[in-house]
């Protein structure tokens, strides 16, 4: 095997490889020693590992604890502070997160921060943030020790060796070439950093990172400067915990008697991976300029001290700010382990390490993994523009919704054009324009109904996405389900293949429609399909996203074909107890008569559909599908004939509300791959007496956790998900997803709970809300509304 860049994360992975017996493995690089090329030479090392990603944090806290044992960290702590009202709320819920993902940390008053940290203007701080266990990395120290384990397990290092192109046979990888040299492998692993772009195009393969400079900066003697402070010396500057000033795009550490300073505030300076020259760029000390004054408005001391020098380092950004973790979709054997900081380097070598050896990492690596992206966020310009709007947002505060204002709008289904009519506030999933409420519902009586929310609750809502769950329960609602992954999957081999993949039977007659899942090897789900049998060879997937393309195509066999058919087709979910109603009133030939989790072609008046009974949101009526062309005519048929019977277009809103009143999993959220169905409460859709992938690692797992229905005593707050969940004043889990149930004026969230707890406590911006576990689902635990 070869791994191609010995920086942090080529080492990291030399070593997990070898410790799990992989030992031919040869590192090149093209520098002249480890770490000396790229980003990791010049890192200062900070590691904070507060992340709203769960697997970040478990990333970052592996790093720590192995660093910690190899004698490469210096666990001085981590401090954040605020100096808005803002941040200080924002600091709380990270603290929220830091629990939930389990690292010990806590809020702590203006006056500790200053005790911790003499530096700081006590009067400009409203209060801090203190991880214990955060500290300094040494990069290039725990890159040396990383690689010197590796080598005394067999591990090879060659320096001076740049590849320049990467070597295939028979649709596989076979090796790389240098400049001077051959090496033959079957695996060749990418760890080249803010040159995997440059790597990538040598086997066709995308890298949406972007080469970015980022300023950092040596002040003067602070020591001297704070002018003999008892509180000040070289050995406690050392001592003091690491500093971030996020209001003002900065953080900090010591050198000696100077500090070190990030700042995250200029412009973006991207750089195109192949016209990098060298790891750092001259110092463009006018871009500092602000951020300097926000460095001696925190430290006054600066003042005294002056600036010293600096740099413009370069690493990688990429769009959606997480890293780039795993295989070529089309060439076996090409691995990435691109875009990684010295924060997660350890984590992430042990999760790769893991995949190629085991063929299946612990961690749930999904939002890190490379195949995530839809085609058009591969765009050069789109990973050009969103990896800068991402450098520039790197320590705003960010709510769970808020979407990337540009570049937009980019995907819009057919019915965009009815959807503006309406007033559709739109928010961004997947490239796609999706209406999260209605304007035009505005007027509906319903809105008054809807209890209000906190301030933070209420951004990217409105109380019509209550009126508008109110009427789907009611009368009926047309739902844009378009965004919706959908997969042709088609060919002799098809049924078998399906049969193999997935958990359910699907060995039923054309027209049935089955909710099953696919598993790893391990047994963990990783994702939950409503699959049609269209006709005997032809099967429609109804998925979740990217990932499940890639997975079924790197397991399809010759005779299945596999198509992506969203961008060609649009889907209306049509659903509310008059939703049969509405379709009779229309010349159709659909069989409305035809049960629960069927499927049928059918004519909607001109419109040919594939219509399939079933309903996320839990009521009558069907998905209904056509091609794009005809979205519009669909639209507006469906639109005039439900006129007198009060139909409304309603959005997101209220769709995850109803979904989760109905208590329907939405994957990544409120299951990964690290669940097993049973524990995620999705047993019912294993049969026991089939053969599927990953059932013998199922057979043998056995859990303690389970997937809790709860509902939060007080209306008013709802929660977001990720926040912790105490019981008897621990926390043991955290929440996934939650929304308030209009419908049935519960406050629902779900959580990864242990088995059996009951009366809990959700840890909401500091505040600690009650909750306790409720028999799910909370709405129609008969299925009468959807069987009806
Ligand atoms: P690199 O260290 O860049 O290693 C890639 C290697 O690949 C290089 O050695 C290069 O020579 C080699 N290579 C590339 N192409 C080829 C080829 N064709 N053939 C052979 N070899 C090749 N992160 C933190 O967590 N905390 C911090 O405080 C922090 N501060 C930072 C401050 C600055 C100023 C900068 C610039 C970065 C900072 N980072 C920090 C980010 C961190 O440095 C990087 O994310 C990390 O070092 C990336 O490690 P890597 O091994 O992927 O890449
Ligand atoms: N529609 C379609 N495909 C999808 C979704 C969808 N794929 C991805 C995602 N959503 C899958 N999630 C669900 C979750 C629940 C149900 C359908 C898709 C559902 N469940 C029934 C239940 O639990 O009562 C299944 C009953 C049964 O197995 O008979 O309906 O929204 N096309």
């Amino acid at each position: 095997m070869v791994l191609v860049g010995a920086g942090i994360v080529g080492c990291a992975l030399a070593d997990e490889l070898t410790e799990r017996g992989f030992t031919d493995v040869t590192v090149l690089d093209q520098a002249q020693w480890l770490a000396a090329g790229g980003s990791s030479s010049h890192a200062p090392g900070l590691v904070f590992q507060t992340n709203s990603c769960r697997s970040m944090t478990a990333f970052a806290r592996y790093t720590v604890e192995k660093y910690t044992g190899l004698g490469c960290f210096d666990q001085i702590g981590g401090l954040e502070i605020a100096t808005t009202e803002t941040r200080l709320a924002d600091l709380a819920r990270r603290h929220g997160w830091a629990t939930s993902w389990g690292v010990e940390s806590r809020l702590i008053d203006a006056d500790e921060v200053a005790a911790l940290h003499p530096l700081v203007d006590r009067d400009k701080v409203l209060g801090g943030f203190l991880i214990p266990s955060d500290g300094l990395a040494k990069p290039v120290l725990a890159a040396e020790i990383q690689a010197r384990r590796a080598i005394e397990r067999g591990a090879r290092f060659e320096f001076g060796q740049k590849v320049v192109a990467v070597e295939t046979a028979g649709g596989r990888v076979t090796g790389v070439r240098t400049e001077t040299d051959s090496y033959p492998a079957d695996i060749v692993v990418s760890c080249a950093g803010m040159w995997g772009p440059v790597l990538g195009e040598m086997v066709g393969l995308t890298i949406p990172l972007v080469p970015m400079a980022h300023q950092y900066a040596f002040t003067g003697d602070v020591v001297a400067a704070a002018g003999g402070s008892a509180a000040i010396s070289t050995e406690s500057l050392a001592r003091q915990p690491i500093l971030r000033h996020q209001d003002a795009d900065l953080y900090f550490r010591s050198h000696g008697e100077a500090l070190g300073i990030g700042a995250y505030g200029h412009r973006p300076m991207p750089i195109a991976a192949r016209d990098i020259t060298g790891s750092e760029e001259p110092f463009t000390k006018e871009d500092f300029e602000p951020s300097w004054d926000a460095a001696v408005e925190l430290i006054p001391s600066l003042a005294e001290a002056g600036l010293d020098r600096g740099f413009n380092g370069l690493f990688s950004f990429t769009s959606d700010g997480m890293p780039l973790l795993g295989e070529h979709p089309g060439l076996p054997g090409f691995w990435v382990a691109e875009a990684v900081w010295i924060t997660h380097s350890a984590g992430v070598a042990k999760a790769m390490a893991e995949w190629i050896v085991d063929g299946q990492p612990e961690l749930d690596l999904h939002s890190s993994d490379l195949n995530r992206f839809e085609q058009v966020q591969l765009a050069p310009d789109y990973v050009l523009e969103r990896s800068c709007q991402n450098f520039v947002e790197v320590y705003d505060v960010l709510h769970p919704l808020q979407p990337m204002e540009s570049p937009r709008p980019i995907r819009t289904s057919p019915f965009y054009e009815r959807q503006k009519a309406l007033g559709a506030f739109f928010l961004e999933a997947s490239g796609w324009e999706r209406p999260h409420w209605y304007e035009a519902n505005a007027s509906l009586p319903e809105v008054a109904e809807v209890p209000e929310r906190g301030e933070w609750a209420s951004r990217y809502w409105s109380p019509i996405c209550g009126a508008e769950a109110l009427v789907t329960r009611k009368r009926v609602a047309m739902f844009d389900m378009t965004p919706l992954k959908r997969l042709e999957v088609s060919g002799p081999g098809a049924l078998e293949f399906l049969q193999r993949m997935t958990t359910n039977n699907l060995n039923r007659k054309p027209g049935a429609v089955v909710y099953t899942l696919l598993l790893d090897e391990t047994g963990g789900v990783r994702s939950d399909l409503t699959i049609a049998r269209l006709d005997h060879t032809t099967f429609q997937v109804g998925a979740n996203g990217n990932l499940d393309l890639a997975w079924l195509t790197k397991h399809a066999p010759d005779d299945v074909f596999l198509r992506d058919i969203t961008a060609g087709t649009c889907c209306i979910g049509l659903w509310g107890p008059l939703a049969r109603d509405l379709v009779e009133r229309i010349p159709n030939t659909l069989d409305t008569a035809k049960g629960y989790f069927t499927g049928q072609k059918a004519f909607i008046k001109n419109v040919p559909v594939t219509a399939l009974r079933l309903s996320y949101v839990g009521e009558l009526g069907w998905e209904l599908y056509t091609t794009a062309d005809l979205g519009p005519k669909l639209w507006d048929t469906l639109w005039e004939a439900g006129q007198e019977l009060g139909v409304i277009a309603a959005g997101r809103g209220a769709f995850t509300s109803l979904r989760l009143e109905k208590g329907y999993r939405s994957w990544g959220a409120d299951m990964t791959d690290e669940h097993d169905p049973f524990e995620a409460g999705l047993g019912f859709a294993v049969r026991k007496d089939k053969d599927f992938l990953g059932k013998e690692a199922l057979d043998k797992r056995t859990s303690d956790k389970k997937l809790t229905c709860l509902t939060i005593d007080d209306p008013h707050s709802v929660v977001m998900g990720s926040e912790p969940v105490y019981h008897q004043g621990k926390p043991v889990g955290y929440v996934t997803s939650a929304a308030y149930g209009y419908t049935t004026g519960l406050n629902i969230a779900y959580a990864w709970l242990p088995e059996g707890v009951d009366e809990v406590e959700i840890e909401y911006f500091g505040e600690r809300v009650k909750a306790r576990a409720a028999q799910e689902p909370l709405f129609d635990p008969e299925m009468k509304r959807l069987r009806g």
